[in-house]
Formats: C-alpha cells, structure tokens, sequence
C-alpha cells in the first residue's frame, strides 16, 4: 500500500492591486460569491495575513436574552449574506478593503451556560485585539456582549462616547434578578465608569415602557435620547449634525441592535417592536459618522430562525460594511496624519 497523498486544496484567488497593498476579499469575477468558505464580505482570515488592522469578530451567544432566543446564529447568517458585498463604497467614495487590511477573526468560543465566563472571553479577547491595534467589529450574538466590549474599551480607551442604535433603551437594572443580560449592559457599563457621560445617545427608541421612571433612570445615568420618530421629524441631516455635536473627536463606540430598524425591515430578532427606522434611515446615518474617531463597534440581535429571504441578515451586513468602510477610513487619516508627522520631524532636523 502507498501512503496517501495530501490533497492540495485549489487557491484562491483575491483581489490585490499590488503585493504592498491589503489583501482584499475572494475575487468574485473568478470564484462565483457562494462558493467557497464564508468569511465577513469575503475577506480573508485572520491567520492568512501578517498584521491586521480592522477584524470582524463573531460572538456566537444568546444566553442573555429575555424573550425569543436564536442570535448565536446571527454571525454565520450574517457571513452567509455578506457575499455579496462588494469592494468599493460609492457613497463614501472609498474602497475600504485597500484603505486598511481587514479580516476575519472568526467566532469566539463562548460559554453558552455561563454568562460571566461568556462576558469574560469577550472581553480577554477584544482587550487582546485592542493591544495589538486591530479595531473590533463585533457582529453578535445578543446585545449582552456590548457590556464587555465596553470593558475592553474602557481599559483602551478610558471613557468613551457610545452612539447606541436601538429600539429600547437597555438601561434596565435586573431581570428575574439577573444583573447581566441583553436588556441591561449600557446601565451596568454607567454604573463601572467606562462612559464619558457628556457623549451617550441612544436612536431609534420606541415602544411601551414598564413607567416613566425607566426614562428618568435612563437619563440618571447619562443617556440622551433620539426616538425613532424625531429620526423621522426633524431628519437624517439634522439629527447627524446634534450627535456629531455631542460627540466630538472623543474616542467613539457604536453599538447597533438590528430591532432599531423596522420589523418590516429585520423581521428576525429577539424583540421586535413596530415604528422603527427604515434600513436607509440606517445607512444614512452610518455614512453622516464620516471623519469620527470611531474605536470599535458591534451588530448585534440578528436571529435568523424568525426571519424569511435573510432579510435582517442583509440588512445587517451593510450595516456592518458601513461601519467597516467608516474604520478603514479612520485608519487611512491616521497613516496620513503619521506621515505629515514624519515628514514635518524630518523638514525641522534637516536629516
Ligand atoms: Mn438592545
């Protein structure tokens, strides 16, 4: 018998302007979009190039939810989808893949029975990133896991800005006597210090209430408030220019449950409620953040057992392109300001 020959798999093709430039996504003119493994948008995996800059990071968990479960499959829906995305942003003129090497940093292994060993992970594993330099897109997983990525944040960071996209405000206090849970992770990341209190939005809100002291504890802690029917009075514009206001160059978090938009428009997630945001309303939004020193940020509540057509899927993987595009713009500002910086050390010591 002869040994058995390794099986050498075909190699892919990506899209690479020159050898000094990021390694883009599978080239989609070569390998059709649904062949192949999935990775976010098709990029390539952490492990494939030297350094990174910007990671996608799927945390597959939803042991913090209060009504339908099912978000620990929102990170493979949302990969699935994102193959059609493609390499250039035409609204910002930017094609996010050269401006920075993105990848793929997969799933991380949470406890699904454990909520603070689950918090944990996350929060290990953001800080480790945050060292090495990458930002995090975090694509979840219930909204239980913004609190440890503000955690690593925080450590990172010291307090920073946090523009939350929801339809409910996620400052309650317990549930069932539990303090970590989707429905409380802005209260408790208040409550550790890790916000800059003078820069904390939520947009979108909506729905019924437990009272209206849930509005004034909210505001206790800091908190203001864009519902999801002023985004509709005063306008896309007008809103974008009070945020931008409020936040300044601070360092910036995003955190976006997909229940901000619409059922009409993300059917599949833990807590719908009617009136919300249209995905363009989204978008728009995203794209007015332009120029922000936007630090990290997550995607959160897609579950895509209740869904039909991946409809919140699709509309999760913009979003997550839009704040990717946003990232590797902010990376391309800061190589542009280093080298200003360089060449003005260089002009004075005359070397
Ligand atoms: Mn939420």
């Amino acid at each position: 018998m002869t040994d058995p020959r390794p099986y050498v798999p075909p190699a892919v093709p990506r899209v690479q302007h020159s050898p000094t430039e990021p390694l883009g996504p599978v080239n989609s003119a070569i390998t059709p979009r649904y062949a192949g493994f999935a990775t976010f948008a098709r990029l390539p995996r952490i492990d494939e190039v030297p350094a990174a800059d910007i990671a996608v990071l799927g945390v597959p968990f939803d042991t913090g939810v209060s009504y339908r479960p099912g978000a620990r499959f929102g990170p493979a829906a949302i990969r699935e989808t994102s193959r059609l995305l493609r390499p250039y942003h035409p609204a910002l003129d930017t094609s996010p893949f050269r401006e920075a090497q993105v990848v793929d940093a997969g799933d991380l292994a949470v406890n699904p029975f454990d909520i603070g060993a689950a918090l944990e992970t996350v929060d290990e594993n953001l800080s480790a990133m945050l060292a090495a330099g990458i930002t995090p897109l975090m694509i979840g997983g219930d909204h239980t896991i913004a609190l440890p990525a503000l955690r690593a944040m925080h450590r990172a960071h010291g307090p920073v800005a946090v523009l939350h996209f929801d339809a409910h405000l996620d400052t309650w206090d317990t549930y069932f006597g539990a303090d970590y849970t989707h429905g409380t992770p802005f209260r408790r990341a208040s409550e550790e210090g890790l916000l800059d209190l003078d820069a904390l939005s939520h947009v979108g809100t909506r729905g019924p209430l437990y009272g209206a002291e849930d509005l004034t504890e909210d505001r206790r802690l800091g908190f203001g408030i864009v519902t999801s029917a002023e985004v509709g009075k005063r306008g896309i514009d007008e809103v974008v220019a009070a945020l931008r206001e409020r936040i300044g160059d601070r360092p910036l978090y995003v955190s976006i449950d997909i229940d901000v938009l619409d059922p009409a428009h993300a059917p599949g997630t833990g807590t719908p409620e009617a009136g919300g945001m249209t995905s363009r309303e989204l978008l728009e939004m995203l794209r007015g953040l332009d120029g922000l020193n936007l630090v990290g940020a997550d995607v959160v509540e897609v579950a895509p057992a209740y869904d039909h057509a991946d409809i919140t899927s699709v509309a999760a993987c913009h979003v997550g392109y839009d704040l990717l595009t946003l990232m590797a713009r902010r990376h391309a500002r800061s190589r542009a300001e280093a080298a200003v910086t360089r060449n003005g050390a260089t002009a004075l010591t005359g070397v």
